[in-house]
């Protein structure tokens, strides 16, 4: 059995409050993932609160169908007994990736506990954690806790995982989509989770400016390396003519990968108000987990990311120059 079962067995029977968080600009897995451990948690008999630094989007309200997330902007969302809440952090360990949820907290909570599927690196941080690499997503690592403590899924949980694991498999293609996660993903749907609704959810509910800021993106493709790989910019001032959100743009990333012989994908992005940031996505042998770690940043082999201190322009430049490792 995975260490993290026991690591987490002993974290939960320290505390009786926790606070659960997502990594900023939360995704289906994060924010599927939170759901199903607040209803764990619940189950256990444990006091528990949803605080995430970012807004969940548009796409991913039908998910949270009691309410349960809140967004830590400001300092009246702490709890006023915060001295006696642990945290518990999904879907990401890298501290400076939770945003105002880590740094707002930080010092004043218990402890702090990472359940996760990306590379730590050489880290110690799997000795303490609950961290899977090989798993599909943080929602399928979520499933089998449940499992562990005897916890059935309700409708609202089977939901939220199932569009965890569909949204973190790319639709159950990426290379850590597992029989397990396909025997998951079954039980969710006897649970009433459906993958129709799902899919229209988060890929066929966008809003018209977002098809206009993904034009804007598309515009900028610089195609590199003999037309193996593709490079893209999402600006702030593209946010700003087409009224899109950041996290909108984020998913075009992905395009430049249907297009035959292309194995590596880059957007550089901005946020109106925030840093400039690399995204990498590649196929096969492409390992860019470690490129991203040797940056501050960090993910999976085949889709990770780091922040900048550059400039848009300068990193631009860097960004496509650190990938030529790949293409000697
Ligand atoms: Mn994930």
């Amino acid at each position: 059995m995975h260490s993290g079962f026991k690591n987490l067995d002993q974290y939960l029977a320290k505390y009786d409050k926790f606070i659960i968080s997502t990594h900023e600009s939360p995704d289906a897995d994060g924010i599927g993932a939170e759901l199903a451990f607040n209803e764990l948690l619940n189950f256990l008999g444990k006091k528990s609160i949803i605080l995430n630094s970012d807004p969940l989007p548009d796409t991913l309200e039908f998910l949270d169908i009691e309410k349960e997330i809140n967004i830590l902007d400001s300092e009246e969302e702490v709890p006023p007994d915060i001295d006696e809440y642990a945290q518990i952090v999904l879907d990401t360990n890298d501290y400076d990736n939770i945003g105002s949820a880590y740094h707002i907290l930080k010092n004043r909570v218990r402890d702090i506990f990472i359940i996760d599927h990306h590379d730590a690196g050489d880290s110690d941080k799997f000795d303490t954690n609950f961290i899977r690499v090989e798993a599909s997503s943080a929602s399928e690592i979520v499933y089998e806790i449940m499992s562990y403590y005897g916890k059935d899924l309700t409708f609202k949980s089977a939901q939220a995982i199932y569009t965890g694991m569909l949204f973190d498999t790319g639709s159950f293609r990426y290379p850590k989509t597992t029989p397990l996660t396909y025997r998951i993903a079954a039980r969710c749907m006897e649970l009433g989770a459906d993958p129709f609704k799902i899919y229209e959810h988060l890929y066929e509910s966008n809003s018209l400016s977002s098809f206009s800021l993904r034009s804007h993106i598309l515009a900028t493709m610089e195609v590199l390396q003999n037309g193996k790989m593709i490079a893209m910019k999402l600006t702030p001032d593209m946010l700003r003519r087409t009224g899109a959100s950041f996290t909108e743009g984020e998913p075009v990333i992905n395009v430049p990968l249907t297009v035959k012989g292309v194995i590596a994908s880059i957007l550089i992005k901005q946020d109106i108000v925030g840093p400039v940031k690399v995204s990498m996505r590649t196929k096969g042998d492409i390992d860019v987990a470690r490129l991203a770690m040797e940056m501050g940043g960090g993910g999976h082999k085949n889709a990770a990311g780091y922040k900048s201190k550059l400039s848009f322009e300068e990193t631009y430049v860097k960004a496509i120059e650190s990938m030529g490792r790949f293409f000697k």
